[in-house]
């Protein structure tokens, strides 16, 4: 296995000195190490991963050196437009090192969300023409590294090395201090309580949509009144738009900061047209808690004043199941409303992953709605 901070410290001796991404769970203890090991002024957590080769475009202008952009293979697609468009040597000619963890390997056992990307988690490195390495646990990975390092100074270019599950060693994990009163699942528990049977549900990318999965299972309640945005972080508010746009049901967006910030773009746009039964519930943890619990800017950032500028009238805060219920019913009556829980950072060791296929669960929706052709 690859020691994190042995890695880490390779990278810096060639003067890749600056470390951006979006944490990602097969990367989780580099993510640790980054987060554990540098100064605050030589990394960053940003919103997403295109984001970040913003960042290490303009690291390279400031210092002539390259920066480190860490990302989950899901978050490609965010950078191949930077990439194609600023970075790669037709242009700009920026050099960086793009560290890619590779879910959904072929031949790996992985969630449905992670099988094509990771098919084709490659080729599209090839289609943008980014040499790439895949580094393991067993391969002599300091020479692979520095081979690499060698193509990026040489051409000025954006290389990628694409590595396997299991590929670092432990590193500590990050430490969240304990602010709030509820975990995020003590909230969804609360927030599902004040639902009926009409009521549809948008849960976003990572533990949310499995622990609404499990809350729904130990219910005995089926899964027919949500979608599971098991992929797409930072997309789950834009389709609880679309799907409150078409049809009358009420819609509740369960959002997450980390998910929230990606594609904050959204929000003014969601509120502008907003109908009457979109909700909009996003639980701030301050982290990415799904993937190692890397902190967000969210605690930081006033989400609830992101919120109201964006055109949401009433923004409510709740850090109890008692104000989440009152809250819940506020923005049952009350367009353009948004709920903005705090919770603390954690879950259950024994969380399990949806049972029913995306296919299973999208059919089983559009039946409920009756918008589905074989209803
Ligand atoms: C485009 C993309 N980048 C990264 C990921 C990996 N990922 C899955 S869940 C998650 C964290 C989500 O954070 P947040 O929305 O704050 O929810 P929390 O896990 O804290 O409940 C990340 C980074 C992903 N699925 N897609």
């Amino acid at each position: 296995m690859i020691d994190p901070k042995a890695f880490v410290d390779q990278l810096a001796a060639n003067d890749v000195d600056f470390f951006c991404g979006v944490p990602d769970s097969l990367l989780k203890e580099l993510c640790s190490c980054v987060v554990g090991s540098l100064p605050a002024d030589r990394r960053l957590t940003c919103a997403n991963e295109g984001n970040a080769v913003g960042v290490a475009c303009g690291w390279h202008l400031a210092t002539g050196h390259a920066a480190c952009v860490y990302l989950q293979n899901s978050g490609e697609g965010n950078v191949v437009n930077p990439l194609l468009s600023i970075a790669d040597p037709d242009v700009y000619s920026i050099p960086m090192v793009l560290v890619i963890g590779w879910r959904g390997e072929p031949g790996v056992h992985d969630e449905p969300q992670h099988v094509k990307q990771g098919k084709v988690t490659l080729g599209l490195l090839e289609a943008m023409g980014v040499p790439y390495v895949v580094l393991d646990a067993d391969g002599d990975w300091s020479k692979q590294v520095d081979a690499l390092l060698a193509t990026m100074c040489a051409d000025s270019r954006p290389v990628a090395l694409v590595v396997r599950k299991g590929t670092f060693a432990p590193y500590p994990g990050v430490k969240l201090p304990k602010r709030f009163v509820l975990s995020r699942e003590q909230a969804l528990e609360a927030v599902l309580d004040e639902l009926d049977d009409n009521d549809l549900v948008v849960s976003t990318t990572g533990k949310t949509s499995r622990e609404v999965f499990e809350i729904r299972e130990r219910r005995g309640q089926g899964h027919a009144n949500d979608f599971l945005t098991v992929g797409g972080m930072g997309h789950t508010s834009s389709i609880a738009l679309g799907l409150a746009l078409g049809q009358d049901h009420d819609v509740w967006c369960l959002d997450g900061d980390g998910s929230f910030l990606m594609h904050m773009g959204a929000f003014p746009v969601s509120a502008a047209v907003a109908p009457a039964n979109f909700h909009y519930v996003v639980n701030d943890n301050g982290a990415h808690e799904s993937v190692g619990g890397q902190p967000t800017v969210a605690l930081d950032a006033d989400v609830p004043g992101i919120l109201r500028a964006s055109g949401f009238d009433q923004v409510i805060e709740a850090t109890t199941a008692d104000e989440i219920r009152r809250a819940m019913a506020m923005l049952r009556t009350s367009a353009r409303s948004a709920l903005v829980i705090y919770t603390d950072p954690g879950s259950r060791d024994d969380l399990g992953r949806p049972t029913t296929t995306p296919q299973q669960n999208k059919q089983a929706m559009m039946e409920l709605i009756g918008s589905s052709r074989e209803a």
